[in-house]
């Protein structure tokens, strides 16, 4: 007879099977280091990694600037420093003269604890010394094992030139079995006359208006890149403004509905939308400067409906959209929740979304990603959302048992199995 869990049980069962659990993640900003890498000096690696770039992660400058106004740090100046002089300040500002209770903060000190560093040190010194200890390629084996991550799929945006040259120069440069491609495309929703501009001078025949060449032209553009980089799906974030259909936004919607749509349904990738991004709201602030709106979840029920063949992996960056956005998933098979994004990232918040996912969805949706930019922050953010993941299951759980439902171990090994891996990989191939 298989052993019955009470619930004494799940308390500790429950985190250690999900700590088993291998992830894959799928949506981050990291990188192989044939990408080259923070740590070479050239200023220009995509692989981010180490304690000043964590520390200098753009969701703490952002917290830094409020507590050492422009008035006291003109932004240009803070641009103009070093990034280790930039790590400095923010250390001593967020994480010394004030308590680093913020959740970009704890994450940076679980990392280092992780690690097995004392996160109390006064300065980076002791840290920088332990970090000029490690190469970029087995510290990416120790992330991943610390975080037990088994693949890191990457954000790929071909529109951005220093990345699509590093791509052209080798088409290699993304073949690390430990990372996947996905092609980010942005500019083709987001600037359509600026996107026809670049694909024009990259030898595409193509114009603003939508003629059958520009359809077939961008169409060789998309399946190009598909292939060149072997992406395994497609990825925009989106203005919460976005609205499919629109008549105001004719680009947006001609773009999707004959050109981007019938490319992905024949190739069988899904369409990533990453919707409520109001970029550069303050511009000063860089990639911090950056803001959330609520978006039009018609929008994406109305590409579903339009579109039975494609499948969407979606996901909204303001929390008020997440409730309307389970129900939408009810109705569609084809259309998959995936994290809680950005602001979202929260413990609170967390919860809140992985509580009415549950409810709503059982376990076909894929509660989390990490969009870790620095390839350190695999350590905590999955550490944190695993954490925040197993004690809404451990309640869920419960229920279960108050239901009388006889709970074994291999029900939830099962369960985080779909929810941190197969949910995504069955998706992508279904
Ligand atoms: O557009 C995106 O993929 C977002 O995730 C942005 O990269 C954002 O700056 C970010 O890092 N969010 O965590
Ligand atoms: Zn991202």
């Amino acid at each position: 007879m298989p052993d019955y869990l009470d619930r004494d049980d799940l308390t500790t069962i429950v985190p250690d099977v999900l700590a088993k659990q291998p992830v894959t993640d799928m949506h981050t900003h990291c990188y192989p280091p044939t990408f080259g890498d923070s740590s070479d000096g050239s200023g220009e690696g995509l692989l981010l990694w180490g304690i000043d770039e964590l520390v200098t992660y753009h969701y703490l400058i952002a917290e830094v600037y409020r507590v050492v106004p422009e008035s006291e740090l003109p932004i240009d100046k803070f641009w103009a420093m070093t990034k280790a002089q930039q790590a400095d300040h923010i250390w001593k500002n967020l994480f010394v003269e004030r308590t680093p209770i913020g959740e970009a903060c704890r994450g940076v000190l679980t990392t280092l604890h992780k690690l097995g560093l004392d996160p109390n040190e006064k300065t980076l010194d002791n840290y920088r010394k332990w970090f000029a200890q490690q190469t970029a390629d087995q510290y990416i084996d120790r992330v991943m094992e610390l975080a037990n991550v088994d693949s890191i799929t990457m954000t790929n945006p071909v529109f951005d030139d220093p990345e699509r040259l590093m791509w052209e120069k080798n088409q290699k440069v993304g073949d690390d079995p430990r990372f996947e491609a996905v092609l980010r495309i942005d500019p083709l929703l987001r600037d359509w006359p600026g996107a026809v501009a670049k694909m024009s001078a990259w030898g595409y025949d193509v114009s603003v208006e939508f003629t059958q060449k520009t359809i077939d032209e961008t169409k060789r553009f998309l399946n190009h890149w598909l292939d060149y980089m072997n992406a395994i799906y497609v990825a925009m974030s989106l203005p919460p403004e976005f609205r499919y259909p629109s008549d105001s936004d004719l680009a947006g919607n001609r773009f999707v509905s004959d050109i981007l749509m019938p490319v992905l349904a024949e190739r069988g990738l899904p369409f990533a939308m990453m919707i409520g991004c109001h970029q550069q709201v303050k511009p000063e602030l860089r990639d911090a400067g950056d803001m959330v709106g609520k978006s039009d979840v018609q929008s994406v029920v109305s590409l579903c409906r339009e579109f039975p063949k494609n499948k969407f992996f979606i996901t909204m960056l303001s929390r008020e959209n997440q409730h309307e956005l389970c129900v939408a998933a009810r109705k569609f098979g084809n259309l998959m929740l995936f994290g809680c994004w950005w602001f979202l990232n929260n413990p609170s918040i967390i919860e809140e979304m992985t509580r009415e996912r549950l409810e709503l969805l059982g376990t076909s949706f894929i509660p989390q990603h990490s969009d870790a930019r620095v390839l350190d922050q695999l350590v905590y953010k999955w550490d944190h959302s695993r954490r925040i993941i197993g004690e809404v299951l451990i309640d869920k759980y419960n229920d279960l048992i108050t239901a009388g439902y006889r709970v074994q171990r291999d029900h939830i090994e099962r369960d985080a199995r779909l929810m941190l891996r197969d949910n995504f990989r069955d998706f992508c191939k279904r």
